[in-house]
C-alpha cells in the first residue's frame, strides 16, 4: 500500500439553522477543520470537532489548525498508509487531541477505503442501527423551550439532553418534566458550569427522574464529582474530564462516574475510544457517544463507534437537518429515535465536493 503523500487542511464554516447556547456560550456557525490524507490512489477524510473558541476545551481552530499544519500532519507524511499509527506517530506533540483525532480519522478512512472495510466493523460494531438522542441549547425561557422540544419529540426523538446552568436548572427541569410526562427519558448537561458549594442545590435534580447529570463541576474535578455521586441517586456522566483511557479508569477507581460519554475527538481519536469503551464494558459501565455538532464527516464516524456493544444509551447524534441548511456530506436522518450506520467502506460517506467548495473558507496543502 502506498504512503502518505499529501495532507489537506480545509476549514468549513457552516451557520448553524439555530444558534446552540450552552452554559458556556452562543454558537452561531460551525468552523469544522476537514483533513484531506492522499496517498498515491488513495484519499480518507477526517473532521476536527473543537469550537472556533476554546471555552468547551482549551482547542480551538484557529490552534488545531496551526498545530496539525506544523506538527501532526508532517508527521505522518511519507509514512506507509497500512500501518501508520497516528497516535503515536505524533506522541512527542502534547495535547491537542482533537487535531489529532481529525488526523487519525482521516487516514483510517483511507486505510479502510484501500481495503474495502467499513469503519464500523474495523472497530467491532455490531449493530446497524444505533440509538439517537437530542440535545436542547439554552432558550430564552420556559415556554420557548418547550416548544423546541414538542418539536424535537414530534421528530421522534425518545432522549432529550437539557442544557443547565446556574440560574437555568432545577425550575426549568420541573417546568420540562411536567410538560413532556414520564416516558421521555431526560438528561441534563452542565459543562462544568457548577462548583463544589453548588452541590446541595445539584441534589434537588434527583426529583425528576433523569438518565444522568452529566459534568456538572469542572474537567480536573473527579473528587468533586465522586463527592457529589455519594451524594445523588441520580447518575453522574463525565464529558470534558475524560481525556484518555487513564483518566477513565482514575473517575472509575474514584467513584466519581457511572456513566461515560465517548467522544472521539476529545480523548485523541478513534481507537482511543475504543479503549475506553472496552474498559467500560469490562466493568459493566454504560457509555454513550457524544456530539460536537459535526458535519457528516464526523457524524459517520460517531455513528461507527456507537455501534460497539457497550454504547447502551442514546448518543448525541440528531439528524443533519436539525444543525445545518446543507451539510457537506448527503444528510443523516434520524428515524423514530434510531439512525442507521454507514456500511461502505471506511467513514462510508461521500463528501459533496461543490457543498465543500462553496463552504470552504481556507485551505492548506501540507507535503514533503
Ligand atoms: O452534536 O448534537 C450535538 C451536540 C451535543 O450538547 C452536545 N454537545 O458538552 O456534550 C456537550 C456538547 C458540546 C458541544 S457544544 C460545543
Ligand atoms: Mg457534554
Amino acid at each position: 500500500m502506498t504512503t502518505i503523500t499529501n495532507v489537506e487542511l480545509r476549514r468549513v464554516d457552516l451557520p448553524f439553522v439555530t444558534p446552540f447556547r450552552t452554559s458556556f456560550g452562543v454558537q452561531h456557525v460551525r468552523q469544522a477543520i476537514v483533513v484531506r490524507v492522499l496517498g498515491d490512489d488513495v484519499e480518507g477524510w477526517g473532521e476536527v470537532v473543537c469550537g472556533v473558541d476554546p471555552l468547551y476545551s482549551s482547542e480551538y481552530v484557529d490552534g488545531a489548525w496551526d498545530v496539525l499544519a506544523r506538527y501532526l500532519a508532517p508527521a505522518v507524511l511519507g509514512r506507509p498508509l497500512r500501518d501508520v499509527d497516528v497516535a503515536a506517530a505524533t506522541a512527542a506533540i502534547q495535547g491537542h487531541r482533537m487535531a489529532k483525532a481529525g488526523l487519525e480519522m482521516a487516514v483510517l478512512d483511507a486505510r479502510l477505503r484501500a481495503t474495502g472495510t467499513s469503519m464500523k466493523d474495523h472497530l467491532g460494531g455490531t449493530r446497524d442501527v444505533v440509538p439517537v438522542g437530542v440535545s436542547v441549547g439554552i432558550a430564552d425561557d420556559h415556554a420557548q423551550l418547550l416548544e423546541r422540544i414538542d418539536q424535537r419529540l414530534e421528530e421522534g426523538y425518545g432522549r432529550v439532553k437539557l442544557k443547565i446552568e446556574p440560574g437555568w436548572d432545577v425550575d426549568m427541569v420541573a417546568a420540562v418534566r411536567a410538560h413532556v410526562g414520564d416516558d421521555v427519558a431526560l438528561q441534563v448537561d452542565a459543562n462544568t458550569a457548577y462548583r463544589r458549594s453548588d452541590l446541595d442545590h445539584l441534589v434537588a435534580l434527583d426529583e425528576f427522574g433523569l438518565v444522568l447529570v452529566e459534568q456538572p463541576l469542572p474537567a480536573h474535578d473527579l473528587l468533586g464529582h465522586a463527592d457529589l455521586a455519594r451524594r445523588m441517586t441520580t447518575p453522574i456522566c463525565l464529558d470534558e474530564s475524560i481525556t484518555s483511557a487513564a483518566v477513565t479508569r482514575d473517575a472509575l477507581d474514584l467513584a466519581a462516574a457511572s456513566i461515560v460519554n465517548i467522544k472521539p475527538g476529545r480523548v485523541g481519536g478513534l481507537l482511543e475510544s475504543r479503549r475506553i469503551h472496552d474498559l467500560c464494558r469490562a466493568r459493566d459501565v454504560p457509555v454513550w457517544c457524544g456530539g460536537m455538532l459535526e458535519t457528516g464527516i464526523g457524524r459517520a464516524a460517531n455513528l461507527a463507534l456507537a455501534s460497539l456493544p457497550g454504547f447502551t444509551l442514546p448518543g448525541d447524534i440528531s439528524s443533519s437537518a436539525r444543525y445545518f441548511h446543507q451539510d457537506i456530506t448527503p444528510p443523516f436522518v434520524a428515524h423514530d429515535g434510531m439512525m442507521a450506520v454507514p456500511t461502505g467502506a471506511g467513514l462510508g460517506v461521500e463528501v459533496d465536493r461543490s457543498a465543500l467548495e462553496a463552504a470552504t473558507a481556507r485551505t492548506e496543502q501540507v507535503s514533503r
